[in-house]
């Protein structure tokens, strides 16, 4: 029992009979205590609503009819999702020969309705997690690749790769499965980026394009990458420029004691964004990535483009061993 004995203001106040000198006062400790159980109510919430259906969005980018980001709320999703696909679900371990009965959009008309004319080849899908994975359109366009939203008449559970769930038509199509394996099977998609993206980079209280980053010192870094899915093994060229050389640049001053706080695209990052220091972008060269390879190419959204985050081998482990963001998106000084 004594483990789960909270301290509260009335047993520090016993603790410290007599003896504490300096000590906070019950006010005080109620003051914190109270800002600590909002806070955690506050994050409590935070998740509880992310993991629902209905608080759920589907982001469509790149090369879209309006040519900018559209976003569909579950409601619209819901309504686009009336189409039927029976196939396996191979993720299904304990059912992987059962046939079920999905319910959802198919990405072609997804791609018909928001995307029309485009002359790209791939199509990138990214979930909450940050997962990726990028299938070819004209598959997309042929077959009934399906964003997912029951499976047997049920919501799908966030377990089971919910509330959106990338499915392929395994069963009526089995020579997709040569094509495309269990891992093109993405949970939760949050994004589809059809083609790669500009660079439109939110850096403090600046927008940041191609030209812009490419007027700074460019830097080449040759060595293995740290990025979890698609990138080359062994030795790749990377080129971009410094995070400690834009922000001078862009006169955004970073805190001395502070740092700086990196978003990708996943929503995942709104929890858990990677956090440097002022004195980790002193120390060595970490870059925002903007082309790759022997000819230099731009980076395409199948790589996690246009723009990523790489750590030079230079920098010590701790640094190095942060994530390697991809779909860098927004960059913002923090004390
Ligand atoms: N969003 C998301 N989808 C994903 C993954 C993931 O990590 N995140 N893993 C992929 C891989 S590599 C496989 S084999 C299958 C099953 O992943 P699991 O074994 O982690 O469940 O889901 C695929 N879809
Ligand atoms: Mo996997």
């Amino acid at each position: 029992m004594w483990k789960n004995l909270a301290l509260t203001p009335l047993t520090i106040a016993i603790i410290c009979l007599g003896g504490c000198t300096n000590q906070p006062t019950d006010e005080q400790l109620e003051v914190w205590r109270t800002e600590a159980v909002a806070r955690n109510a506050k994050i409590v919430a935070d998740n509880a609503k992310k993991a629902q259906q209905s608080q759920w969005n589907l982001v469509i980018q790149g090369e879209t009819a309006v040519g900018k980001s559209l976003k569909l709320n579950w409601q619209q999703l819901q309504a686009l999702a009336t189409n039927h696909l029976k196939t396996v679900d191979p993720l299904d371990i304990l059912h992987s020969n059962e046939i079920f009965d999905f319910r959802g959009v198919p990405v072609s008309v997804l791609l018909q309705q928001f995307a029309p004319v485009n002359d790209v080849t791939d199509v990138t899908f990214v979930s909450f997690d940050s997962y990726q994975t990028t299938l070819n359109i004209q598959d997309l366009l042929t077959y009934p690749i399906t964003l997912a939203i029951t499976k047997d008449n049920k919501p799908i559970a966030r377990a089971q790769g919910g509330p959106l769930y990338l499915v392929f038509p395994y069963t009526q199509y089995p020579q997709l499965k040569q094509k495309y394996d269990t891992t093109n099977w993405a949970f939760y998609v949050s994004h589809i980026i059809v083609g790669t993206e500009s660079v439109n980079l939110r850096i403090g209280k600046h927008q940041v394009n191609l030209a812009t980053l490419d007027q700074l010192p460019q830097v080449t870094l040759e060595q293995n990458v740290g990025y979890r899915i698609s990138w080359p093994s062994g030795k790749v060229k990377l080129f971009g420029v410094r995070l400690r050389d834009v922000f001078s640049t862009l006169k955004e001053p970073l805190p001395q004691q502070g740092g700086v706080i990196i978003r990708g695209k996943a929503p995942f990052y709104d929890d858990s964004p990677v956090r440097l220091s002022t004195k980790d972008l002193a120390e060595c060269d970490i870059l925002l990535v903007t082309r790759w390879g022997e000819s230099r190419e731009l980076i395409p959204a199948k790589m996690g483009g246009p723009v990523t985050l790489a750590f030079s081998s230079q920098c010590p482990a701790k640094i190095s061993q942060l994530r390697w963001v991809t779909f860098v998106e927004e960059l913002t000084p923090t004390p």
